[in-house]
């Protein structure tokens, strides 16, 4: 697969963006979904900030109160033998590490915006900033599906009674409509078509099961929007493969001839994350056509490898030019990166399995 990264990479570093909150830092803008609004690019970044902490013993996890509107801080000390401290993601209990009980950093989203698609400016504020309980340890991961003359938002939205996927709309990247939460807890990696498909919109989603089954993709149809049913099992994790822990749904899905194009990342128990590509049935999106066996893009350059949490690429967007996809990709949840690739390439790799 020839993938071309851009020179500029990464496009977006932590440095660039000023934290909103006083005494934290940034310490991630990441995972982007994309949108084309006004001819200009815009990212929806997932900036994540962090309390700095003086002392390398204390690790203080940020909750915020969407009621009162305070941010409120508790402290963990490092040696504490009741606590694992390992991943520098989350806060877990020691005799309970399938779970965590906090996040490190609170996470919300910020609008990038660019004439040229590689160089951006960073809004001075949150477009998207918790805005209900669901949301106290923060907002993830967006994705952003153009419908007609409406862009919808879905996320990640974080809190003690778990990950559930939430939607708004917007017209101005101003302003933006509540729709609710679209998937109940654990889920995770929502895209939404661009279109309805013989009447009913489609989204894939990602549940994350404990008792039984694996982290894989499934598929919806919704007559509006807001409620989702006729869920089925669309793609499973592959044991002996890069997918092997855990796959979910990457880049808004491309309308091709071929099919759907589908890219998504899958990851390896030790958290390896690489995108793959899967074509679904243009008139059935519930019937898979083709999947790469081999990943289309990996962790290689150094900003992919090294950060906050390496080894990872996760795209959430991307535009299409002809055969031409410029995907934007958070790098090692640390920093977004572009790169290009050809859309028949991957349609290619896909067929060959
Ligand atoms: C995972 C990672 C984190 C994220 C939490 C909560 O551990 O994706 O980045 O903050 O889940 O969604």
């Amino acid at each position: 697969m020839k993938i071309e990264r851009f020179i500029e990479n990464p496009l977006i570093t932590p440095a660039d963006v000023k934290p909103l909150h006083e005494g934290y830092e940034v310490i991630g803008a990441f995972n982007g979904g994309v949108a084309e609004y006004n001819g200009e690019v815009l990212l929806l970044l997932r900036v994540a900030e962090r309390p700095i902490s003086e002392d390398p013993n204390i690790i203080k996890a940020p909750v915020y109160d969407t009621g009162t509107k305070q941010m409120k801080i508790v402290e963990f000390d490092y040696n504490d033998p009741d606590y694992d401290f390992e991943d520098p993601r989350m806060i877990r209990k020691k005799d309970k590490l399938d779970s965590f009980i906090y996040l490190t950093s609170l996470s919300y989203i910020r609008i990038a915006r660019s004439k040229d698609g590689h160089h951006f400016m960073i809004d001075d504020d949150a477009f998207l900033y918790p805005f209900n309980e669901y949301q106290s340890y923060g907002i993830e991961d967006a994705r952003c599906t153009k419908i007609d003359d409406t862009y919808y938002i879905n996320f990640s939205s974080v809190s003690p009674v778990g990950v559930c996927d939430s939607l708004v709309s917007t017209k101005d990247f101003k302003n933006y409509q509540d729709l609710g939460n679209i998937f109940a807890p654990e889920n995770k990696d929502v895209l939404i078509f661009p279109e309805k498909i013989n009447d009913n919109y489609y989204a894939l989603h990602r549940p994350s099961l404990k008792s039984i089954g694996n982290y894989d993709i499934w598929i919806a149809s919704s007559p509006d929007l807001v409620s989702w049913g006729n869920h089925k099992h669309l793609l499973g994790i592959r044991k002996t493969e890069w997918d092997s822990g855990r796959i979910g749904g990457g880049l808004v899905p491309v309308k091709t001839k071929a099919g759907w194009l589908v890219i998504y990342h899958g990851a390896t128990s030790e958290h390896r994350y690489c995108m793959g590509a899967v074509l679904l049935d243009l008139n059935d999106p519930t019937k898979v056509i083709a999947r790469s066996q081999k990943p289309i893009m990996e962790p290689e350059a150094e900003y992919e490898k090294n950060g906050f949490f390496g080894d990872v690429v996760f795209g959430c967007g991307g535009i299409v030019d002809e055969d031409r996809l410029t995907m934007y990709y958070g790098v090692a949840d640390t920093s977004m990166a572009g790169c290009t690739l050809s859309i028949s390439e991957i349609i290619q790799q896909a067929k060959e399995g």
